[in-house]
């Protein structure tokens, strides 16, 4: 899989939500702090806007936690993180 960054801050909510999804695959990263008016414009740079997280992987970058906790499902994809029928998955992403 080579090595898999994710640039994160501390307190932010959707920082966190990605943070434990890694825990709970237990797929390793390496982390890089983001500080708010010191990164700005490196993040801005590498995705477009001034918001992490961020997860780079190969040759991809990808900002916004949903579409990495959607990578994280694809390239890991047990223990899974939604439940494996439509209905359910319905229910528990609402
Ligand atoms: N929809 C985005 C929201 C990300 C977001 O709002 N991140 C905030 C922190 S919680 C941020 O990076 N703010 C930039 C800043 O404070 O400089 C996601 O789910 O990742």
């Amino acid at each position: 899989m080579g090595t898999t960054k994710l640039i994160t801050m501390y307190g932010s909510p959707w920082s966190e939500r990605v943070r434990w999804a890694f825990a709970f695959k237990r797929l390793p990263y390496e982390k890089q702090n983001y500080e708010p008016g010191v990164d700005e414009d490196a993040v801005k740079k590498l995705t477009g806007q001034a918001m992490v997280p961020v997860l780079i992987t190969g040759d991809k970058v990808i900002p916004d936690s949903s579409a990495i906790l959607d990578w994280l499902e694809e390239a890991k994809p047990e223990p899974a993180l939604l439940p494996k029928s439509a209905k359910e998955r319905a229910i528990v992403t609402l």
